[in-house]
């Protein structure tokens, strides 16, 4: 999770609704459990360190959820670390970045993801854990 999505909850809930990041993450841990797979719920406001996040999950995680906020549209240091680990990627966004500003119609990390998911609000990450599983299992 990138820039701001900290705030998720507390501002904007018309756009991004009313759960939390707390509320995604316990959401997340407690399907991931139902689905077999262990996960790791992370988030930053630094492009550094999300790049460094991905560099270090080379060996010990097996794919990697990622919505990079604003930096989806921005950062080509995301996606190279993301293209660099070569790990299973599946981007995912809360809101249909193709219906919103211009600007957001460009993800210049897609080009790392096997898949996207957006527009289907915070159910989008348990999707992307239900989809991420099976691409692992075969
Ligand atoms: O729809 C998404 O998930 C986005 O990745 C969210 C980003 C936005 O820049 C992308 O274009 C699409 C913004 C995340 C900011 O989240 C906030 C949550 C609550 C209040 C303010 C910001």
């Amino acid at each position: 999770n990138g820039p701001n999505l900290n705030l998720l909850g507390e501002r904007e809930e018309s756009k991004y609704g009313k759960t939390t990041l707390d509320e995604v993450e316990k959401n997340c841990l407690s399907h991931a459990k139902k689905i077999g797979i262990g996960i790791e719920f992370k988030q930053s406001n630094i492009e550094g360190e999300i790049v460094t996040m991905i560099q270090k999950a080379k060996g010990v995680f097996d794919g990697i959820v990622i919505n990079a906020a604003g930096y989806t549209h921005t950062s080509v240091a995301i996606l190279d670390a993301l293209l660099a680990v070569k790990i299973p990627t599946i981007e995912v966004h809360i809101t249909n970045i193709h219906n919103r500003e211009d600007f957001r119609k460009k993800s210049l990390i897609s080009r790392a993801a096997k898949g996207i998911i957006c527009g289907l609000g915070v159910n989008g990450y348990i999707m992307a854990l239900d989809s991420m599983e099976e691409i692992l299992k075969k």
